[in-house]
């Protein structure tokens, strides 16, 4: 176990900051076949979870001012795959034109992007699900892609509260039985949740 563990962290330790992007269309052709996108509302915790998958700490930036990513980052690991941190939405503060960018761009990329192989989608367990949140969902599903929700910030809340979280995300999910996968929980402090979500994507990555 112990091992394994540690090939895991060196395969998602070996990783470079590829590039920031306005749009899917101006992501450098590459040999890498498989993507994996982090979405989900402005300070959620995705550039967080980026740098506890990757064991690498200031990878992806992080902020504790909302809005910050307005790009399409991307992130090479182990010269197999590509992590992308996608800009938040449902962010009050920006303007209606500038929200409408960002939707825009983060929809062209999923809608578009063939080498996307599965969508992390998070969800701040204190905060739960928004409208925003489930239009989001409701734009994945149609699109046909797969996805994972994964429960940020567990930290912040009681056991309880997350297993009543978890239950009400699991019950929604009916809805999407054709697209979605798994729901995973993290904490990125103590990295509590983080290997189970380095197993899928390690595993999904190897499928043909
Ligand atoms: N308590 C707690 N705070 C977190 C966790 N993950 C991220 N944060 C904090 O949440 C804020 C936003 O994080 P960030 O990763 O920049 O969110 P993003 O906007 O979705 O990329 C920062 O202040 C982080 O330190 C977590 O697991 N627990
Ligand atoms: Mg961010």
């Amino acid at each position: 176990m112990a091992s394994s563990n540690k090939n895991l962290n060196n395969f998602f330790c070996s990783n470079k900051f590829l590039g920031s992007y306005i749009s899917y269309k101006d992501i450098p052709e590459s040999i890498i076949e498989k993507e994996y996108c982090f979405i989900g509302r402005s300070n959620v915790g995705k550039s967080s979870l980026i740098n506890s998958i990757t064991k690498t700490k200031k990878l992806a930036k992080t902020s504790k001012t909302p809005g910050r990513t307005q790009a399409i980052n991307v992130f090479e690991i182990s010269k197999k795959i590509n992590f992308i941190d996608l800009p938040g939405y449902g962010f009050a503060k920006v303007s209606k034109v500038m929200r409408d960018n960002l939707m825009n761009l983060i929809e062209e990329y999923i809608e578009n992007r063939e080498k996307l192989n599965h969508v992390f989608i998070l969800i701040d367990s204190k905060v739960g699900l928004k409208n925003s949140d489930i239009d989001m969902l409701d734009f994945i599903n149609n699109c046909s892609k797969e996805f994972s929700i994964i429960l940020t910030k567990i930290d912040k809340i009681s056991k309880n509260q997350i297993n009543f979280q978890k239950k009400s995300i699991l019950s929604l999910m009916k809805n999407y039985n054709k697209t979605f996968d798994s729901i995973y929980l993290s904490e990125t402090k103590k990295n509590n949740g983080i290997i189970e979500i380095q197993k899928k994507i390690y595993e999904i990555s190897q499928k043909k």
